[in-house]
């Protein structure tokens, strides 16, 4: 198949493109490279080095000898060149990652707030209206999030998408429907999916455009069997406070001596993948598009939930390294249930890596390489979800 995998210099889209090109795909990259211009501007680095594109798709050539090509811009901006490209290149899917992806950065403060709303959803809408007029029939799978749900299942799993209502219309008389999961963001990053989405079902229904939305939880580890095979294919690993997810973030601060930081109680319960099922779930879904016509096929990529603390406790367990539950800049529930079914991809296959499995010790060795890159300083997280949330983090840290 023809792919183009848009983001594909980021944590998820590198490996993912390693991975489709490996199986035989045509794989091209297009991204903007915004995320390594993030960093510089942060003056933070990945705690792995990774290479330039040009060096990272030259070693993927040396070793495999595969061709995978390369467009540098930016698909919320550029939209004659993402129109040309589909024109030209008609690709079988296009698998969407170029989004702002950390909720600590899209809180930071006005300049952030704007940019990841006019980046996410102005790139999805460009993207959409490209297809629409170019390539109708390219099947577009995006990478959406479990937070668009809201990590509470009410008392029952949080279903792949829709959920099935029961209303009494103007006769009284008992009426079912399948809705869109009511939507509730806990950040402006995550808004930006929920948004997504409202795009989505308006041109799955009015242009048939054949879409699938993959709802993935917090993807943890960071090689694959294809990032492994050269150090120059290395992929990226965030630690800081602003983009460093939460168990690569405690994987790191137990390699530099540093406590793993518990927001609040650490009785958030969330949703997790292992990136070597992050780019087999990808895989699948190519392989399963919805037909023409069909509404928007929405997949929880998820393999387990846990809780923040439990979480921590078990690096402690592997790592002996202290926890230090710290004040938390995110409003978000204290404590949460969270049960969620991946039924779709239990059906097509996946037998999804657990938080147990030996690739927990991959994560700490490969941590404990590189702990001379960690820049200490870049590790709380300092982006404040409001006002309360900043006052509880300057009373906490008077206090200390
Ligand atoms: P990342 O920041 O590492 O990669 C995103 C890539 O997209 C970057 O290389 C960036 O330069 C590029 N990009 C951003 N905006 C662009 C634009 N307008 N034009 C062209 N390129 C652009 O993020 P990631 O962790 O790989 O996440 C990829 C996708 O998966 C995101 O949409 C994210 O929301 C989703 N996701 C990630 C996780 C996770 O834990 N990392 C979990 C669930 C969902
Ligand atoms: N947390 C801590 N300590 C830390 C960092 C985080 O306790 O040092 C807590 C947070 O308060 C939160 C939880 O851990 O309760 C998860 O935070 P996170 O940064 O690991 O994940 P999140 O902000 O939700 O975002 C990540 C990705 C995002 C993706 C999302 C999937 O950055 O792109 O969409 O995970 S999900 O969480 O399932 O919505």
């Amino acid at each position: 198949m023809k792919i183009l995998v848009l983001g594909g210099d980021g944590f998820c889209g590198w490996p993912t493109a390693l991975h489709l090109s490996s199986a035989g795909h045509d794989v091209t990259i297009v991204d903007n490279l915004s995320r390594r211009e993030i960093d510089a501007r942060l003056g933070v680095q990945s705690l792995t080095p990774i290479a330039t594109m040009q060096e990272r798709i030259k070693a993927w050539h040396d070793v495999t000898g595969h061709t995978i090509r390369f467009a540098q811009f930016n698909i919320a901006r550029d939209n004659e060149k993402l129109c040309d490209l589909l024109a030209n290149t008609k690709p079988d899917a296009v698998v969407h990652f170029a989004e702002q992806r950390a909720a600590p950065y899209s809180m930071r403060g006005p300049a952030e707030k704007c940019y990841t709303v006019d980046n996410n959803v102005g790139g999805t809408h460009n993207l959409l209206v490209a297809l629409t007029h170019y390539s109708p029939e390219t099947h577009l799978v995006h990478l959406g999030t479990m937070g668009v749900y809201g990590y509470s299942g009410a008392g029952f799993s949080i279903p792949e998408g829709y959920l099935e209502v029961d209303v009494r219309d103007d006769a009284g008389q008992p009426q079912s429907r399948e809705i869109l999961f009511p939507t509730k963001p806990g950040s402006v990053y995550h808004m930006t999916k929920s948004l997504d989405q409202l795009l989505f079902q308006f041109y799955a229904q009015n242009d048939q455009l054949k879409i699938t939305d993959l709802h993935q939880g917090i993807v943890w580890g960071t090689q694959t069997d294809h990032t492994e095979m050269d150090p120059r294919l290395v992929n990226r690993f965030d630690y800081d406070g602003e983009y460093g997810t939460v168990l690569n973030r405690f994987l790191v601060e137990s390699a530099v001596g540093h406590p793993l930081t518990v927001h609040g109680t650490g009785g958030q319960t969330r949703a997790f993948i292992n990136i070597r099922d992050t780019v087999r779930c990808i895989e699948l879904a190519i392989k399963a598009p919805p037909k023409q016509g069909e509404r928007v096929k929405i997949l929880n990529q998820v393999a387990e939930t846990l809780t923040v603390i439990d979480l921590a406790k078990l690096v402690a367990s592997r790592t002996g390294a202290p926890i230090q539950h710290v004040a938390n800049p995110r409003a978000e529930a204290t404590e949460n249930e969270l049960v969620v079914s991946n039924a779709t991809f239990q059906a097509l296959g996946l037998d999804p890596l657990l938080l147990d499995s030996s690739l927990l010790e991959e994560t700490i060795v490969l941590s404990q390489k590189h702990r001379n890159r960690v820049d200490l300083s870049m590790i709380p997280a300092r982006s404040a979800w409001n006002r309360d949330r900043q006052q509880d983090i300057d009373e906490k840290s008077l206090a200390a």
